[in-house]
């Protein structure tokens, strides 16, 4: 398996010069450096082929997560909505094939976080979603681009709550790029056991994000049982990218999207959040390595 880490952990805002960043990481010996589908097609070609050589320079792979807007919605009812959605990925597709990226992950199939002022009709929406996914699949093989459906908690969206609902979607877009991403801390809140959600999702895992009940780093609580988790990958032949997520900065577009209202960093330095992401990595990969 493969570790890695989103760069928000460093970040208030969605989107950034990414090509520090790439240096940092592999610094701390991660192999992963994920980035956001946020605004990346209006990146200049320089900026992206040199983000690409900087991490070809540090053996650092690039991925990509994304909550697509309400305007980028591939679910819904308007369609010039859903056509908007096409657009923003056909768009978008090319410059991740410029970067080497090879895997998407997040609520693609919806658009995050959800309005709850909205009335939800979630069998339309779901219609629609496993239709346009199909469609988005083709527009990313064409790229070499596999599509991962975050199941995400239901303060955060409604089409997928539960590995269960993951597999079903999947199987229903019964497309070779689209699996099922999961993730620790949306696990926590909506799964009998995070363990059998594991077991289940089997060979359609396509994508895992790890992080504590509270999003802070892998082995900072003792909610999350991390041990268990491991051996369920191994049972499962998982060898897909393990990322972790963690977000502990307030302030800024990110924490008012990831409702970070208090200071879950302990007034770290800089420095030492890159130590707290150090030890995180040298503990799951302790664990998720050992026999
Ligand atoms: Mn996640």
């Amino acid at each position: 398996m493969k570790y890695g880490i989103y760069y928000a952990y460093w970040e208030r805002q969605w989107g950034a010069d990414y090509i520090p960043f790439v240096e940092r990481v592999s610094s701390l010996g991660f192999d992963i450096l994920e980035i956001s589908c946020a605004g990346i097609s209006e990146t200049s070609k320089e900026k992206i082929s040199e983000l690409r050589s900087a991490a070809e320079y540090y053996g650092i792979t690039l991925t990509a997560g994304y909550g697509p807007k309400a305007s980028e919605n591939i679910a819904s009812s308007d369609l010039s909505v859903r056509q908007n959605a096409f657009k923003f990925w056909a768009d978008t597709f090319p410059v991740l094939y410029g970067l080497g990226i090879t895997t998407v992950g997040g609520g693609l199939y919806s658009y995050w976080p959800v309005d709850y002022s909205k009335p939800i009709d979630k069998p339309a929406e779901l219609h629609r979603s496993i239709e346009s996914m199909r469609t988005l699949s083709y527009m990313a093989e064409k790229y070499g681009i596999f599509l991962h459906m975050e199941v995400l908690n239901r303060f955060e969206g409604f089409l997928l709550n539960t590995a269960a609902e993951g597999v079903e979607y999947v199987k229903a877009v019964d497309r070779p790029n689209v699996k099922v991403m999961l993730d620790t801390f949306h696990m926590n809140i909506e799964e009998d056991s995070i363990t059998q959600a594991i077991r289940k999702t089997g060979s359609l895992l396509g994508r895992l994000h790890i992080g504590e009940a509270n999003r802070r780093l892998p082995g900072q609580g003792e909610r999350v049982p991390w041990y268990a988790i491991g051996k369920e990958l191994k049972a499962i032949g998982y060898e897909g990218d393990v990322v972790m997520e963690p977000f502990v900065l307030q302030g800024g577009q990110v924490g008012s999207d990831i409702k970070v209202w208090r200071d879950l960093s302990n007034s770290a330095t800089i420095e030492q959040l890159d130590q707290q992401a150090k030890k995180s990595l040298e503990f799951i990969k302790y664990i998720f390595e050992s026999e």
